[in-house]
């Protein structure tokens, strides 16, 4: 039976990421040897009864000193700064990435795609284009594990996570939940298919539902009263809420945020927390009364109104 020592190497970070754990595991090994065999040696030459000679020496203190604390500091700050770099790259997604959301709940993960297509414990993706991913839980910590594209991200409930990763190979590859979360925490297993650009647009289609995860989200966003105060001619004064998504926001408190996703989500969830500048805390909350999901899709909703620059008279 093949027993493979580390998961198979298929994206653009592995490689980065690999190169420094066996450099990491090269240099414990270096360092074992320079103390266990000299230890070695040493318990052999100087063993009881053996005439070896046991009269003091005199080494030269401060050079030995200055070696064994400058050399050890550099090194650590090398691998310091190596692997802040691969950190940095793993924090920021490039730029025209495709976003796709999943949702992690006893026990299973639920991906959405832009497009609407959704799947449980399945995760299609194109070979070569960058994937960014958001993450959020809907009940308990799990933790979001792509092996093969040394990727592991914990997912706390009440927050979004980032996470992005350009396969470079096709397959299909493992996809775990790497944070025990109750019973069947062993079960929250899924896959991860990575095809060809041309197969995963077939894919696509041959799964296309009737709404786009916008349209779902403008769906609710009737359904659940938003549009009575969001839009046209409301009786009570909200923000409309065309290209608001990546602007950045004055708040009431005199704080300035940026309106990326967690932002739009405490809007949805706290509206009390940050009340835009220039408008009554008159927003109800809707915690408890949408699931994830349908945030998501209502994050989705708000984010297709556009990045058009737009004044806003406070
Ligand atoms: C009763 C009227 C009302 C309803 C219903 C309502 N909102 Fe609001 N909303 C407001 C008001 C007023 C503000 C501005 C004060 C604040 O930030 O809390 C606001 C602020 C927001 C903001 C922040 C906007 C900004 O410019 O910073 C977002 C996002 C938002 N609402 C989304 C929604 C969504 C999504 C729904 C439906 C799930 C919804 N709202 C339902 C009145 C409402
Ligand atoms: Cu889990």
């Amino acid at each position: 039976m093949k027993f493979p020592l580390v998961p198979p190497s298929a994206s653009t970070l592995s490689p980065r990421v690999d190169a420094l754990f066996w450099f990491l595991v090269g240099l414990s090994v270096l360092f074992m040897l320079l103390i266990f065999v000299p230890m070695a040696v040493f318990l052999f030459k100087y063993r009881r009864g053996h005439p070896a000679n046991r009269a003091p020496v005199r080494l030269p203190t401060l050079q030995i000193e200055l070696t064994w604390t400058l050399l050890p500091l550099a090194l650590l700050l090398g691998i310091f700064y190596w692997s802040a770099g691969i950190y940095y790259s793993m924090a920021h997604a490039p730029s025209g990435a495709r976003e796709i959301n999943v949702v992690g709940k006893q026990w299973m993960w639920k991906v959405q795609h832009p497009e609407g297509n959704r799947e449980i414990n399945e995760l299609h993706v194109p070979v070569g284009r960058p994937i960014k991913l958001t993450l959020a839980s809907q009940d308990v910590i799990h933790s979001f594990y792509l092996p093969a594209f040394r990727i592991k991200q914990d997912v706390v409930p009440g927050h979004y996570f980032g996470e992005w990763f350009t396969p470079t190979k096709e397959g299909v590859y493992h996809l775990f939940c790497a944070e025990y979360c109750g019973t069947a925490h062993s079960k929250m297993i899924g896959r991860v298919v990575v095809m060809k650009p041309q197969d995963f647009e077939n894919w696509l289609v041959s799964g296309r539902p009737s709404e786009s995860l916008a349209q779902s989200g403008e769906r609710l966003f009737r359904e659940l009263g938003c549009s009575g105060c969001h839009m046209g001619n409301a009786q009570i004064r909200a923000p409309r809420l065309e290209g608001l998504y990546g602007r950045i926001v004055p708040l009431a408190n005199g704080q300035i945020v940026k309106a990326d996703e967690g932002y739009i989500r405490d809007s949805i969830l706290l509206p009390q927390s940050q009340v835009a500048a220039g408008y009554e805390p008159l927003m109800p909350t809707f915690a408890g009364r949408v699931s994830e999901e349908e945030l998501l899709e209502l994050i989705a909703y708000i984010k297709s109104l556009g990045a058009k620059p737009q004044e806003r008279s406070p």
